[in-house]
């Protein structure tokens, strides 16, 4: 509010109070949950897609949502929802069974007032199910078909996976599948990222990022107490130690809140680097003293937020991310981006 005055002399042109107001009646939330079946268990492999209209207005919403894309799924959907009418303070949910396999979603939708009045609203959210690792993988550069439970593709169909700098050529140039477990020990995750040119050599440990390179970021939060910055987050590929001309599998801890370093030698983390073909994996075995930050156990049916994300040089600096989850490639490291992933036993 502002109070003005325009005068000349003695003459007053203008001698009234403005009033900027700036109210969006609507707000959308996107949420993607397990569904529960007529017992109350959750049933992981089917997603319920919860889309939440809140009306904050002081008088009724009416008028038309009207759903312009959702990148993530391959359900066929309603996208028209004509003559809602929601009542002051009050949601008009829209929920959607979808099949497993969905990730990242990416919602475009627009509210059209019966005023005339148009707002538009992108939305996102994610899913994931980590399931538990009832054999051990062996950690050894080599993803074994059936040795990993939970796996994604991360390309170049997906909307929010890859972020590239040109000149990216595709798939075959920065893509990747993710695989990941846990068990009462350890999260297991394997990253193969499909790459054609091999450039991961760098000067030193905390410089990896811009080499091909992996990173992950992690907090066991079922409660959600902790401050958003508060997680683990490493990097992990090749640097030359130094003093020495070869490079080696390095861990650098960028934060590190856990109850115990990851990248100590009795930590209990084991990595490993291999290059097959045109692919490079990165597989490692986390404990979850390196990620807990209070003694607790994990347990099966709570969440977990994690994001994993691979660099791609191939010669000429950083040029390619593929990423589940964000929160590292911003820079803004807060878990409130991470996945929310399910531990399921
Ligand atoms: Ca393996
Ligand atoms: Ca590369």
């Amino acid at each position: 509010m502002a109070h003005i005055t325009v005068s000349a002399g003695d003459n007053i042109y203008l001698d009234g109070t403005l009033v900027f107001e700036h109210k969006v009646p609507v707000t959308v939330n996107v949420n993607c949950t397990p569904t529960l079946d007529e017992n109350g268990i959750a049933d992981y492999e089917k997603v319920s897609l919860v889309i939440s209209i809140q009306n904050n207005a002081p008088i009724p919403l009416e008028g038309t949502f009207l759903i312009t894309n959702i990148y993530g799924i391959s359900t066929e959907y309603k996208n028209k929802f004509e003559n809602l009418s929601i009542k002051p303070g009050e949601e008009y949910n829209i929920v959607m069974t979808l099949s497993s396999g969905i990730s990242h979603i990416k919602m475009d939708s627009a509210f059209l007032l019966n005023d005339g009045i148009s707002v538009d609203f992108t939305n996102t959210a994610s899913y994931a199910v980590c399931y538990y690792a009832n054999e051990k993988p062996s950690i050894d550069g080599i993803i074994s078909d059936g040795e990993y439970r939970s796996k994604v593709y991360l390309g170049t169909d997906d909307v929010i996976s890859v972020l590239a700098v040109d000149p990216y050529q595709g798939a075959d140039d920065y893509s990747a599948n993710l695989s990941y477990m846990w068990d009462d020990e350890n999260l297991y995750i394997a990253m193969e990222c499909i790459d054609n040119t091999l450039y991961n050599k760098s000067p030193q440990a905390s410089a990896m990022w811009r080499y091909d390179s992996f990173q992950f970021a992690a907090v066991y939060d079922p409660e959600e107490k902790y401050e958003s910055s508060e997680m683990v987050s490493v990097l992990y590929g090749m640097a030359v130690p130094y003093g020495t001309n070869e490079a080696k599998p390095t861990i650098d801890m960028v934060v590190d809140k856990a109850l115990k370093k990851m990248n100590d030698p009795d930590s209990g983390f084991e990595g490993t680097i291999n290059r097959i073909g045109n692919s490079t994996i990165y597989e490692v075995k986390v404990p979850w003293q390196t990620i807990l930050m209070e003694e607790r156990e994990v347990l099966p049916n709570t969440t977990f937020k994690f994001t994993a994300l691979a660099n791609d040089n191939d010669g000429g600096g950083r040029k390619a991310v593929v990423q589940f989850g964000e929160g590292i490639y911003g820079g803004s490291k807060t878990t409130e981006e991470f996945m929310k992933m399910y531990l399921v036993k």
